[in-house]
């Protein structure tokens, strides 16, 4: 299986009580460290995406973006969930981090693709936060990429309900397929 996991964006600001919290982003963390241990403990490839601003960044209110400061790089909002299960040796994909632009997808910008074809992988399965923003840029950007892309149903959260449901449908359009851990656990074997 030429599978690997992306976990989206479980840094402190985006977790209940954060600077820019999704709401019931704790429910899902320990379903998001069940597929971590489900991978790691496989041998299979775990990629962490991080939100990785300057203090400045084009998406903040103070710029007129809309978004309250968030994720500034080296600022402990910035930092994974200290209950978020990061294995050693996991990959650490570092996004945003230009001060003029917006980038919600982990393929934009950064190295993901190629890092992704360096271990050979094909299928790319997708947990994490905010479904309706940086999961659903990933996710379309993948499928454009060519990758297999599953969306870990029971581990993604986002900011708004109906948002959320809506960038569902659209990654689903665009060749997404909805998994569950049953369904993870039955296609590892
Ligand atoms: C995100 C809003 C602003 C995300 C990042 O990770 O989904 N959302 N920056
Ligand atoms: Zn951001």
């Amino acid at each position: 299986m030429h599978g690997a996991l992306m976990v989206v964006d479980m840094q402190n600001d985006f977790m209940d009580g954060g600077a820019l919290p999704v709401p019931g982003s704790l429910g899902v963390l320990p379903k998001v460290n069940e597929y971590v241990r489900a991978f790691s403990g496989r041998c299979l490839p775990v990629l962490f995406t991080r939100d990785w601003h300057p203090p400045d960044h084009i998406s903040f209110a103070s710029r007129g973006g809309p978004w309250p400061p968030h994720c500034v790089r080296g600022t402990g909002g910035a930092g994974f969930h200290g209950l978020l299960d990061v294995p050693a040796g996991a990959t650490v994909i570092s996004k945003a981090g230009e001060r003029d632009g917006e980038a919600y997808s982990a393929f934009q910008g950064t190295r993901a693709a190629e890092t992704l074809r360096g271990l050979s992988v094909r299928e790319l399965y997708v947990c994490g936060v905010a479904t309706d923003y940086c999961v659903r840029q990933t996710v379309n950007d993948a499928l454009s990429e060519g990758f297999l892309v599953f969306l870990l149903m029971d581990a993604v959260k986002g900011i708004d309900d109906e948002g959320s449901k809506a960038a569902v449908d659209e990654m689903v359009r665009n060749g997404a397929v909805p998994l569950r851990m049953d369904g993870l656990l039955a296609r590892l074997g």
